[in-house]
């Protein structure tokens, strides 16, 4: 076994003796003993003696020893034959920790995370020291838990990198330093971050980031690779000199399947194309690669943005010159589908307005929800035509920005909306979306969608699939059909840039662009802090070879009013 797998397999002791109600001073030997190995330069396995390692006493060097040899140590058998082994993913859930896990299972019978999701409403709000408020976090958390890998929203992975990243780039040692991975690609969710720096002082650097005080736990330090978890989540950074930065951050950018294509092309010049760099076939000596823009030249190719870095065609269009001219965040001149506190927004009308003109936005449409959507305080008609008198209102009061009033309409089950259409002709802008009865069928679906798609009203569809990244599914919808209908249709489908959304998601959206269907960007923003989301549907929409000519909401006001007057 290798030193990662022991110090899990320790976790798995400590969170164990935990659940069981173990002594304090017990468990905190295994504890260190785990955090010992994990941070050990070499594999324990190889020690003459692991009592070297800080803080492993006799018994602990004793079930080091079995795990190092692939065997069971016994005090892990034992444990496992009394304790029921899902109780450890029990622990994981937020706001369960090893001693709730152990209540929930000695005095209800919990053994894992699906029976405790399974428990009934009020069984554990009656145990001792249990209110109705932790019971409902507790059985929301085993609810929405996703036992296949949970994988980071992009705008918590952003937060985490960038914070990790003035971390490095601060470092005097450091000369150049970038987030790589997922997480620069932009994917819609992110499983472990990819850290990598310039550096002459590769092993000074890699100290002071294993050092840092937002590190819980070093899995591996090396002088040119330190692995570290914070926060639950998996950091690796890597650390090269100077003249090899390029050839790093474009490996460790991936995808794999970019970098393999790559390589191929590479091997066809006579190259060999590593995390060092380009090597001449033959003499095995690397070339220094420094900057990305110098590998890609080398290889005869312009600079491929790493949102396109999927071997999605990336390098035959490279090659042909035909890269599309990419969607930029400074494109977007307005947002068509934001909330206010008419319905269940917090911003009002004024503090949303005040947040987009600081975004530099010609227009704004509140689109807040329609009548029957009583969770989500729909607006009755009355209420909304109070809204667009409000909004007209604010809109003669800010001369840098166009407030106009939409609706986000429900489409109802049978596909009719929740508006009259002589109200909904009294709007700007008409965005329809389904929130309810999910489970209608592939077939009754897309004909719900499609019949709202043929009111002259319906701009755009929002979120047109439902998902819910790591908490729902997308409905059963035919989205191909849905971008046939929209082309004929002439309406619009939302990319919706909420971070738990992503919806459509990049396949459509390129299906969408390729039949020359437009797309509207928005953020669903329900608050003003969220308007900044519009970073995100954009770097989906460069993933998908959008340009700008494809988004609505890139047009500037004079055209956007013009194709707001033709109508569909
Ligand atoms: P993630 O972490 O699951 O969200 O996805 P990535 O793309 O960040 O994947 P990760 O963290 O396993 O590796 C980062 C990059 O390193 C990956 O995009 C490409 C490169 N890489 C990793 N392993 C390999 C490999 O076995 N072969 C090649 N060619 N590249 C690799
Ligand atoms: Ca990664
Ligand atoms: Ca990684
Ligand atoms: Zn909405």
């Amino acid at each position: 076994m290798q030193n990662g797998e022991i110090a899990r397999s320790l976790e798995n002791i400590v969170a164990l003796l935990e659940i069981k109600g173990e002594e304090h001073y017990r468990v905190l030997a295994y504890q260190r003993a785990a955090e010992s190995v994990a941070a050990a330069g070499r594999q324990v396995g190889e020690l003459e003696d692991v009592r070297e390692l800080p803080h492993v006493g006799e018994t602990t060097s004793g079930v080091i020893r079995e795990l190092a040899a692939g065997r069971t140590p016994e005090i892990l058998s034992e444990l496992l034959s009394e304790i029921p082994p899902g109780l450890v993913e029990v622990t994981r859930l937020p706001n369960v920790g090893p001693r709730t896990a152990g209540r929930l299972w000695r005095e209800l019978g919990v053994t894992g995370v699906e029976e405790l999701a399974a428990v009934e409403g009020g069984r554990i709000s009656a145990l001792k020291g249990f209110g109705k408020k932790s019971e409902d976090r507790i059985l929301e958390a085993a609810r929405t838990y996703n036992s296949a890998e949970r994988r980071m929203l992009l705008d918590d992975a952003t937060e985490l990198g960038e914070r990790l990243l003035a971390f490095v780039r601060d470092c005097p040692e450091t000369e150049q330093a970038e987030v790589a991975g997922s997480l620069r690609r932009q994917r819609e969710t992110v499983g472990d971050l990819d850290l990598v720096a310039a550096s002459e002082k590769p092993g000074s650097l890699a100290v002071a980031f294993a050092g840092a005080e937002f590190v819980d736990e070093v899995v591996a330090h090396g002088s040119t690779k330190v692995s570290v978890k914070t926060a639950g989540v998996d950091v690796d950074l890597r650390i090269v000199s100077p003249e090899h930065y390029g050839a790093l951050l474009h490996h460790f950018t991936g995808s794999q399947a970019h970098n393999i294509v790559l390589r191929e092309r590479a091997v066809k010049m006579g190259y060999n194309i590593s995390e060092y760099g380009l090597a001449r076939e033959g003499t095995g000596e690397y070339e220094p690669v420094a900057t990305e823009e110098d590998l890609y030249q080398k290889l005869g190719l312009p600079y491929i943005p790493p949102e396109l870095r999927e071997d999605a065609g990336e390098l035959e269009a490279a090659e042909e010159g035909r890269l599309p001219d990419l969607l930029e965040v400074g494109d977007i001149r307005g947002d068509l589908h934001v909330h206010t506190n008419y319905s269940d927004g917090q911003g009002t009308i004024e503090s949303m307005a005040e947040a987009a003109i600081e975004l530099g936005y010609e227009y704004l449409v509140f689109c807040d929800h329609s009548q029957s959507l009583r969770v989500a305080n729909g607006l009755s008609p009355e209420r909304l035509r109070e809204k667009l008198a409000a909004v007209r209102k604010a809109d003669g009061e800010y001369g840098e920005i166009r407030l106009l009033c939409g609706s986000e309409v429900d489409i109802l089950k049978d596909g009719s909306l929740d508006y009259e259409d002589a109200l909904l002709a009294e709007l700007d802008f008409v965005v329809a979306s389904v929130h309810t009865s999910f489970g209608i069928g592939e077939e009754a679906m897309t004909e719900r969608v499609v019949r709202a798609m043929d009111n002259p009203h319906v701009r755009t569809i929002a979120h047109p699939t439902g998902r819910v990244l790591n908490r729902r599914e997308p409905y059963e919808v035919n989205v191909s059909r849905l971008i046939e209908e929209a082309e004929r249709t002439g309406t619009e489908l939302e990319l919706n840039a909420y971070p738990d959304r992503l919806d459509l998601s990049v396949p459509y959206v390129r299906e969408a662009i390729g039949r020359g269907v437009r797309i509207t960007i928005d953020t669903d923003a329900h608050d003003e802090r969220a308007l900044g989301f519009m970073k995100y549907g954009v770097s989906q929409a460069r993933r998908a070879w959008v340009e700008k000519g494809s988004i609505i909401n890139c047009l500037p006001w004079p055209e956007f009013e013009q194709y707001l007057k033709a109508g569909k």
